[in-house]
């Protein structure tokens, strides 16, 4: 059996050499204020998911909630349900449920006995924006590049870091720490996070999310590829005709491809650990104003391993856009992994944090797995296939004891098998999907118990990087979904959201620049405003690292003493060990942004009918809610294909009790469709909002009347109908 991983605590030293800390301004010992007690998703509920709120009260019997929209109406209300105390935040909590409204609108507000929440949506708008917000962290980190102010605004905007212009020393020929005889030219690649340090293993697992986003979208029935396209990220290759998830995955996988040995040098093949500064700097530090020199550490099995993982992966997902690149990228990731195969023991370890950080990994065969498992996938060869069935990770072992990480990385070579296509046995890949979905059900199970669900460590202990792994265990939940069509699946997913979003005991959105209590003083050396006011805060769609109940920095030892896990956390710049961002953390948000965007769907739908038999369901009182107010209305669509054309034929249906004066219809087309022409509406399409506007005929209509009305358009490869239908801006069914 695969055994566990887990990051280790930090050694005493870093803390101490992690420095600069001279410069924050200084703390005093207070714990952060969790806000008040009425917790909620502050920035906003997807339609057609469950909608739950924790209440603190020690209060033995139900609470009376109201919900009320942005007019200071009431429009829903119910009893909470006792839940006592909850392990994770010590708290003594209510849930509210208020799933039943549905009704999309900005500014509700829950109240129970005199306390309010903060506002919220119930609206896709906040995912869909975060699906693009998220991925822009990626450009945002780029190194050996201007970060340019028409893609990030001028307070973003900064100079190129780390391209041997003084007092930078590199990274244009860095040495090895312990001479190696020569210098790489290892340029470019993100910064990995607050620090300036570029290391292949977290590296490797967000250029695999970032490009499994893609990837994924290739092989799910119905999901969003046009939301992926090119153009849709303000990066500088937006125009190249290459989706621009896989150009920013590019960035990183290239600098990776620079940290392998050359060929007739000690190693040739293998893949350095990591490259970074010899010290530790201060903060803040602008990239291009660090002196330190830079130095690459010894090569390691679980770096070269990262490669041949990510580069097979890049293989099969550019052929089609460059067939150079493509096979660039399968050479390298064989010889590397040969070269991994011929060294298995170069194992990274924990002493080495000077200056950068470790990420030791004392057991590779969940690497191997996952390496295996994409150069299988991408080549189909005798050999790969037998490493992978041969493997004691085949069919989703490491799932029996948890998700993914940078550290346990089985996982994503089952993901891959069990989306991409290969010649394994079919009730292989079968076991295999099964495997991801019993882990989401162990989730489901888990949160189910707590106050405030996130799926977690599920062992009671928040470790580094805590959202971190809710994010990614909400990816094996989005994936189980995928795979299964269950809803209870759909619904954990979301509420992972939730909890990032600030249902947690600390009233916190964890992520920037969303919510009305944001994330703002990351531990970041350029986002560092709190040290220096001419510097940004962090952009938003930046996630920090979150809760980590083993205190591993002076700010939260200072801080936090005795918290509770899910309040082990401080918005302070110091405090790097739960309020840094990085890489890994935000590829685990941006994939599960892609999934909520696309899944998010119509937007109107009734919640999740089908409660799962694994997860309790809480016994709440079925709240009372008003009517909603008009506005409803209900669509059919069909549609007639012909090679690359198509005809829609739309009959919209006036479901609410007051009449329409006239009337706006938008919807948006998820596979590329485009509009030619229309008929009894004025049509017009802006990428894939297709917005039409009633003639001067058949504007108005009666409650429970009709308007049909049609067009042509193009399509290609498959043709899904369109989503988000909405009359005046109010959702409608889709029959
Ligand atoms: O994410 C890493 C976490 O799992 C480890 O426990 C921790 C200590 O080794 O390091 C974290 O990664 C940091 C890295 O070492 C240096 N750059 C910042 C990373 C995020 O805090």
């Amino acid at each position: 059996m695969p055994h566990r991983k887990r990051p280790v605590a930090l050694a005493a030293a870093t803390l101490l050499t992690l420095g600069a800390l001279a410069v924050v301004p200084s703390i005093a010992a207070a714990a952060p204020d969790p806000g008040g007690p009425v917790k909620v998703n502050q920035v906003g509920y997807v339609p057609g998911t469950p909608k739950q709120a924790t209440v603190v009260s020690t209060s033995t019997s139900p609470l009376a909630w109201t919900l009320r929209n942005a007019a200071g109406t009431t429009v829903a209300s119910g009893q909470t349900t006792v839940r006592g105390t909850d392990a994770l935040s010590g708290d003594s909590v209510h849930v509210a449920d208020f799933s039943a409204y549905d009704t999309l609108g900005s500014g509700y507000v829950l109240s129970v006995g005199g306390n309010s929440s903060h506002p919220f949506d119930i609206s896709a708008d906040a995912v869909r924006k975060l699906r693009t917000d998220a991925l822009a962290f990626f450009y945002h980190q780029r190194s050996g590049t201007p970060i340019e102010s028409r893609y990030v605004g001028t307070r973003y905007s900064r100079p190129a870091g780390h391209v041997n212009v003084a007092p930078n020393q590199g990274d244009n020929a860095v040495p090895c720490r312990t001479s190696c005889g020569y210098t790489l030219d290892v340029r470019g690649g993100w910064y990995d996070a607050g620090d300036h340090g570029k290391y292949v293993v977290n590296g490797g697992l967000a250029t695999w999310q970032l490009q499994n986003i893609h990837e994924r979208a290739l092989h799910v029935a119905g999901a969003d590829r046009a939301g992926l396209a090119d153009g849709t990220l303000a990066i500088p290759e937006q125009a190249n005709r290459v989706p621009d998830v896989l150009d920013e995955a590019r960035w990183e996988l290239e600098f990776m491809l620079r940290m392998q040995v050359p060929d007739g040098r000690t190693n040739a093949g293998m893949v350095h650990h990591k490259i970074h500064d010899q010290n530790w700097t201060a903060l803040p530090t602008r990239p291009e104003l660090d002196n330190q020199p830079r130095l690459l550490a010894p090569v390691s099995t679980a770096a070269t391993l990262n490669l041949a993982a990510t580069a097979a992966q890049a293989s099969r997902l550019w052929k089609s856009y460059d067939a150079t690149f493509a096979a660039r990228a399968l050479a390298a990731a064989e010889k590397a992994y040969a070269a991994a195969k011929a060294n298995p023991n170069r194992l990274a370890p924990a002493s080495d944090n000077t200056g950068g950080g470790a990420y030791e990994d004392n057991n590779v065969g969940d690497e191997f797995y996952w390496a295996a498992a994409e150069l299988y996938a991408t080549t189909g060869a005798a050999g790969y296939r037998a490493d992978v069935t041969g493997s004691s990770y085949y069919k989703g072992a490491s799932f029996t004891t948890h998700g993914y990480d940078w550290n346990w990385t089985g996982g994503l070579g089952d993901t891959t098998l069990a989306l991409v296509p290969t010649g394994l046995p079919a009730a292989d890949v079968t076991a295999t999907r099964a495997a991801i979905a019993a882990f989401a059900d162990r989730l489901l199970t888990q949160t189910a118990r707590q106050g405030y669900p996130a799926p977690g460590s599920g062992d009671g202990t928040y470790y580094w990087g805590s959202n971190g792994t809710v994010a990614n265990n909400g990816n094996v939940l989005a994936l189980a979904f995928d795979f299964t069509g269950q809803q209870k699946y759909r619904s954990g997913a979301y509420a992972a959201y939730d909890y990032l979003f600030g249902r947690n005991p600390l009233n916190q959105s964890y992520v920037a620049g969303y919510g009305e209590k944001p994330v703002r003083n990351v531990h970041h050396r350029f986002w560092a405003n709190q040290a220096d006011s001419a510097l940004p805060t962090a952009p938003p769609g930046s996630l920090a690292g979150g809760p980590n109940s083993q205190l591993q920095d002076p700010v939260a030892v200072a801080q936090l003493a005795g918290c509770k896990p899910q309040k082990c956390f401080v918005d302070d710049i110091g405090a790097y060990s739960v309020n840094e961002v990085a890489i890994n953390w935000n590829s685990a948000l941006a994939w599960l942004a892609n999934w909520a965007a696309e899944r998010a769907g119509t937007g109107g739908t009734p919640p999740d009918p089908t409660p799962s038999p694994t997860v309790s369901p809480s016994p709440t009182t079925p709240p009372t809610t008003t009517p909603p107010p008009s506005g409803g209305c209900a669509v059919t669509y069909t549609s007639y294909n012909w090679s690359n054309g198509f005809s829609g034929n739309l009959t919209v249906t006036n479901s609410s009790a007051a009449a329409w004066p006239s009337w706006t219809l938008t919807f948006r087309f998820t596979a590329g469709q485009q509009i030619s022409q229309g008929w009894s509406g004025k049509f017009s399409q802006s990428g894939t909002e297709v917005t039409v506007t009633n003639e001067s005929w058949n504007g108005a209509v009666a409650p429970g009347g009709s308007v049909s009305l049609g067009f042509n358009a193009s399509y290609t490869g498959t043709n899904p109908a369109p989503v988000g239908f909405a009359v005046n801006g109010t959702a409608c069914t889709l029959r």
